[in-house]
């Protein structure tokens, strides 16, 4: 079954597709080894999109950007897939119906995929989804990958996570001065992006660019290879969205023949490794009928301050570990 189902994805076929993330993203029990069979079929096949972060507050005009781009991409050839990361349960039918209309040409071109986020959930159990739902469209012979995020704090560094280049988008106007933006974040932006520079924002646009190249100077890049960079662009008028497909190019060559691009995803990998084997360690020592009750004594006693937390924690964990 699985042998079948990678066929039908390397083939591009969409509901193969369709189907194999809603066979990652299961959470039951009895799907596990079928999603891990598939995951480690589609290994191989991954590895050579261009991941694109993308976030930015409501309304800055995610995705109206992710339809200018996108149409952009595959006008140069590519293929491209977009997957949204959404850790709000608030998400309204309004703003889901909005994406159908910002991006309806996109959604409705056969060399774009488009995946909406996962029912509300933990932003750590999104974002591994997320991981695994880009090795899918990755098999699929899909080369920009485009990963978009509303900005809530953490949000970000979930998508920065599981991205190559994070590109935080800001609007002139909208609460995006530099006190606005939280410091973290900045620092996670390879490409700062002024959107909605047209009409009477254009010169507003202006000042919030040489406002943050001005503060990008004072801030130590994360990278060897690669200064953050602040552009504009008007996603509504289609405008200098060449010139962002330019920076982005330059920055994976840059980053790729630095080795830094490997470098990233392999560190990626490795917390990966450890965020898994923590959230399994942890649903063990939750859910395991010998310590169902230990548990709750635990609490109750950390909670009335009769037991360090430490000392607890210890106790919770020895039936695993054999220690007393
Ligand atoms: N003037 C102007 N308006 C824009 C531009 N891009 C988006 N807008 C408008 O801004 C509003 C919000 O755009 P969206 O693309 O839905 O923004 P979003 O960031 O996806 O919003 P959420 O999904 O709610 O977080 C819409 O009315 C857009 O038409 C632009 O480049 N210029
Ligand atoms: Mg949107």
């Amino acid at each position: 079954m699985t042998a079948e189902l990678i066929d039908a994805i390397k083939a591009g076929d969409r509901r193969a597709m369709a189907r194999a993330i809603t066979l990652v993203e299961s959470t039951r029990e009895a799907d596990q080894d079928a999603a891990e069979d598939l995951l480690a079929g589609l290994l191989p096949l991954g590895g050579k999109a261009k991941r694109l972060g993308i976030s930015g507050a409501p309304g800055v005009g995610k995705s109206t950007f992710v339809e200018a781009f996108g149409l952009y991409a595959i006008d140069q050839g590519h293929r491209v897939a977009v997957l949204a990361v959404d850790p709000s349960s608030t998400r309204t039918g309004g703003s889901i119906l909005g994406d159908k209309t910002r991006m309806e040409r996109l959604s409705r071109d056969a060399r774009a995929f488009i995946r909406p986020s996962p029912s509300a959930g933990l932003l750590g159990g999104i974002a591994r989804r997320t991981r695994e739902a880009i090795a899918v469209v990755e098999a699929a012979g899909y080369d920009v990958v485009i990963v978009e995020t509303v900005g809530v704090g953490q949000s970000e560094t979930a998508v920065a996570d599981v991205t190559d280049m994070f590109l935080l988008l800001l609007a002139p106007g909208a609460g995006d001065t530099l006190q606005g933006v939280k410091r973290g974040v900045m620092e996670l932006a390879d490409l700062i992006l002024v959107n909605k520079a047209d009409g009477a924002l254009k010169e507003a646009a202006r000042h919030v660019v040489a406002d943050y190249r001005a503060a990008l100077g004072l801030l130590k890049p994360q990278s060897a290879h690669w200064s953050p960079q602040v552009e504009s662009c008007s996603a509504l008028e289609g405008t200098d969205i060449d010139t962002v497909w330019e920076v982005i190019e330059t920055f994976w060559r840059t980053m790729t023949d630095a080795g830094e691009l490997d470098a990233r995803r392999q560190e990626q990998a490795k917390r990966r490794l450890w965020l898994e084997i923590g959230d399994f360690v942890m649903e063990k020592v939750r859910t395991d009928p010998r310590t169902a009750d230990l548990v709750a004594d635990l609490e109750n006693d950390v909670a009335a301050g009769d037991l360090p937390v430490r000392t607890a924690a210890r106790r919770a964990l020895a039936p695993f570990i054999g220690e007393s």
